[in-house]
């Protein structure tokens, strides 16, 4: 690296794994080189390509840098500059408006994932006057994991959550690592550390029905037909019980509802569950004792429970199976987090996560139909919320904006948001982000955005109790401003009390003040390096549940309604759902709806991460464009044979609620008769390769997944099993 380059040791926000980057720029405001930070202490010098496009973003000609407000019809594509200050004078002047004449519920504030502004969305919701996460996509993204450990253990974190994202828990530890519906991008920062134990004797099972490529060099890969894992995890849980293949004192002195639990299991023989999955006997029992070769860190992530109408039942499932495989929390098992991490602080979102939701007055949409989600999601049923636009019920919905967010790729029937975003209905709809993606096309205002290489901003995210400086490597151009700096002035001028700082940065320092009790100076963050709080995941005492660590009132157990790990969970009964964990078949499946699968034979399976793109975005940037030029679904060899498909073909793939396109990939990657379409969309054009873009109902798969039916109390939506067909393009 030449003399005269900057370097700036930042955090990259583009997921949620917050690497430490290296980004180095030239005096012209450049940069001109991003590596990852090898002194990071979760992510160890891990980057990925993602992380790496800032550079390209940052000098995109194409990028949003100014205001721009619409001039013409809606979805014109026409747009005139505007200054900061008119737009945000709009913004306020709508926001008074419409709290005035139609309530607060009638704003709604949508962020996506991961990225900047978890905390403070609460927050300006709270100074609104409406309550928790407002629209997120809480109800198919994480929470469904996080939910069932919630009720079953009284932990509300992913299985192994920290170990996942940023700790330095040992994978060596655990005999068997069960990656269950796992892909690389959601262990980017573990990988290495996976195979190291792999070759010191760790088995690794993984449970997926496409040959992923953490499944590539798993000991056993078990493919089941998408939705159907709680079955399996039951008769996981038949074999374990049957053979004795579990920890009796734990079970004895820690456990309740064992009795329960195997009564249930006895109807999930692995001879049923095998009809059920498709995976043969053989397999379900050698995957069986391999898990009772404890300790064993069963891994879950969205795959099996996240996004199937069976969801939280199956999340059940899979937490009893890490009950059953106890002690929790012992090295090398399922461990829990020093806390669940200072993340979602009351001072700081002003949202009483303990407040009922439920309540008519709380005015949540979806709080009647899907209860779990509206109380223990703490966001608004998404469907709802864009039907509430054409319908005006439960109550008007006037006036959007949205952060970080594209409702348009990211939600299940986008033909009802599409709908809602050119509805008379709608007053205002406002997007801030880095292009012209397709919400934005029909927003009224698109307000330009800062990257994490271009501000200072650190959102916290997963909480891993390090604060980690970031700093700006470069100037943002033109009149890019962060998340949190358009939130601050219109929560100011709402509600200044509120909101009384001056910029990000001292948001950012009271933050950290009232997460961890540390009053920094802004030199003191900026040049201290990484600093460990309380809630330092590495700070690590296993078995807290022995030594008093998990509840409030200090005694040994579990934060539950009878101190115990929960096989048999009476608070499940409060949401309809039966208090042991059982397996119901998706909604849409050849099983479930014959006649629907008469003419739609294959399970549609959406939504699988790929390596160049963080869900819909960066098919603009060329770097990225080049791994993956084309969308693309995956097929077996033998489903594509039957349609007279080749490698390479431009197919359509069809489903009850629409069409969309894609270039076949026939290959023995896919579980023969599922069709896998992956997460991007490709909405975005990319000029420099000459390559299209293909808008929201183009390419996106979510045009053909419904809304309903879907999980019945959490909302979650069938993104990854309902029916499709596929014929090759043009073809009758
Ligand atoms: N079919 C199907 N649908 C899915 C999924 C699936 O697996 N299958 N996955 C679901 C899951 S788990 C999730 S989390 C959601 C995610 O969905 P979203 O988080 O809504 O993701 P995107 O659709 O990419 O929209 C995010 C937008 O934010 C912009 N952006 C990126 N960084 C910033 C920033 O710092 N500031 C601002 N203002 N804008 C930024 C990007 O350019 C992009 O246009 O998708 C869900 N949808
Ligand atoms: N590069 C990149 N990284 C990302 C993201 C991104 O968009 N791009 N998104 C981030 C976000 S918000 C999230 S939530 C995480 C998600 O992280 P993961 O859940 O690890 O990733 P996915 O690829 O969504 O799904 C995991 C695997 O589940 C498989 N699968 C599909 N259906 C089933 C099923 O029914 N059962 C089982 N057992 N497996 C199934 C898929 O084939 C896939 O390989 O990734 C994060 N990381
Ligand atoms: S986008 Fe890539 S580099 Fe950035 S935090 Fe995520 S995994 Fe790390
Ligand atoms: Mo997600």
């Amino acid at each position: 690296m030449s003399e005269d380059l900057k370097m700036t040791r930042t955090v990259c926000m583009g997921c949620h794994d917050r690497c430490g980057a290296l980004v180095y720029s030239n005096d012209e405001n450049k940069i001109v080189k991003i590596t990852g930070d090898p002194d990071h202490p979760f992510s160890r010098g891990a980057f990925c390509g993602s992380g790496m496009s800032q550079r390209f973003i940052h000098e995109d000609k194409d990028r949003v840098i100014y205001p721009l407000r619409r001039v013409g019809e809606r979805g014109s594509g026409k747009w005139e500059r505007i200054s900061w200050d008119e737009a945000m004078e709009t913004i306020i002047n709508k926001t008074k408006e419409l709290q005035e004449k139609y309530g607060p519920e009638s704003i709604v504030v949508g962020q996506g994932t991961s990225r900047t502004i978890n905390d403070w969305h609460c927050r300006i919701n709270h100074t609104i006057g409406t309550h928790g996460w407002g629209l997120a996509p809480l109800h198919v993204c994480l929470n469904p994991l996080i939910l069932p450990n919630a009720l079953t253990m009284g932990v509300p974190q992913m299985s192994g959550g920290d170990v996942l994202y940023r700790s330095d828990a040992n994978p060596e530890e655990s005999n068997t690592i069960v990656l269950w519906g796992v892909s690389a991008m959601g262990i980017i920062q573990q990988i290495k550390y996976i195979r190291k134990a792999q070759e010191k004797g760790t088995k690794i099972i993984s449970i997926e029905p496409r040959l992923n490529d953490l499944a590539m060099f798993a000991d056993l890969h078990i493919r089941p037909r998408p939705g159907t894992d709680g079955a399996l995890a039951l008769a996981f849980m038949y074999i374990i019980i049957k053979e004795e293949l579990y920890d009796k004192e734990w079970i004895e002195k820690w456990t309740y509802g064992f009795e329960e639990l195997k009564e249930r299991v006895e109807k999930y023989s692995p001879e049923r569950a095998s009809e059920i999955s498709g995976v043969p006997v053989e397999q379900i029992y050698t995957a069986a004792r391999m898990m009772g070769n404890t300790p064993t860190a069963v891994w879950p992530m969205l795959g099996p429970n996240c996004m199937h109408s069976n969801a939280i039942q199956n999340g059940r499932a899979l937490a009893c199976l890490q009950g059953l495989l106890g002690p929790i929390d012992q090295p090398g098992g399922f461990l829990i987090s020093p806390k669940t991490g200072p993340h979602f602080d009351q001072s700081v979102t002003l949202w009483d996560m303990g407040m009922d939701m439920l309540a008519p007055e709380s005015k949540v949409i979806g709080a009647d139909e899907y209860p779990a989600f509206a109380q223990l999601g703490g966001g608004q049923w998404p469907h709802g919320v864009f039907r509430a636009v054409l319908t005006e019920k439960p109550w008007p919905v006037k006036m959007f904006v949205f952060v970080a967010s594209d409702p348009l790729m990211c939600y299940e029937d986008p033909h009802t948001i599409a709908a809602a975003l050119q509805s008379p209905n709608l007053e205002l709809t406002v997007v801030k982000d880095f292009y012209i993606t397709p919400t934005a096309k029909y927003a009224d205002i698109i307000l330009p955005t800062e990257s994490w290489a271009e501000c200072e901003i650190m959102d916290e995210e997963m909480g891993c109790g390090v604060i980690m400086p970031t700093a700006r490597a470069v100037d943002p151009p033109g009149e890019c401003k962060n998340d949190w700096e358009f939130l601050l002035s219109w929560g100011k001028a709402l509600n200044p009390e509120q909101w009384p700082w001056e910029d990000s940065r001292e948001m950012l320092l009271w933050r950290i003040k009232q997460m961890h009790g540390l009053e920094l100076t802004w030199d003191e963050y900026a040049n201290g390096g990484l600093i460990s709080t309380e809630f330092d995941v590495r700070n690590r005492v296993y078995l807290k549940h022995e030594k008093g660590l998990l509840r409030a009132d200090g005694q040994p157990g579990f934060e539950t309604q009878t101190g115990l790990f929960e096989f048999y969970c009476q608070a499940m009964t409060a949401f309809g759902y039966d208090a042991l964990p059982d397996y119901t078949e998706p909604a849409e499946t050849p099983y479930s709806t014959p006649s629907v699968a008469k003419d739609y034979p294959l399970v549609f399976d959406s939504g699988h991460r790929l390596y160049s793109f963080f869900h819909s975005a960066w098919t603009n940037i060329p770097q990225q464009r080049s791994l993956y030029p084309n969308p693309f679904a995956v097929i077996h060899p033998e489903d594509a044979k039957e349609r007279g498909i080749v490698d390479g073909d431009w197919i359509e793939i069809i489903s009850p609620r629409g069409t969309i396109k894609a270039k076949a990939e026939v290959s023995l990657e896919a579980l023969k008769g599922v069709v896998f379409v992956p997460r991007p969309g490709w909405k975005h054009e990319c000029d420099e390769l000459g390559l299209p873009g293909y808008d929201w109902d183009g390419a996106g798969p979510n045009v053909l997944v419904p809304a309903e039916p879907c999980d019945p109390s959490y909302g979650s939506s069938p993104m990854r099993s309902t029916l499709c067909q596929v014929r090759k393009e043009g073809a009758k």
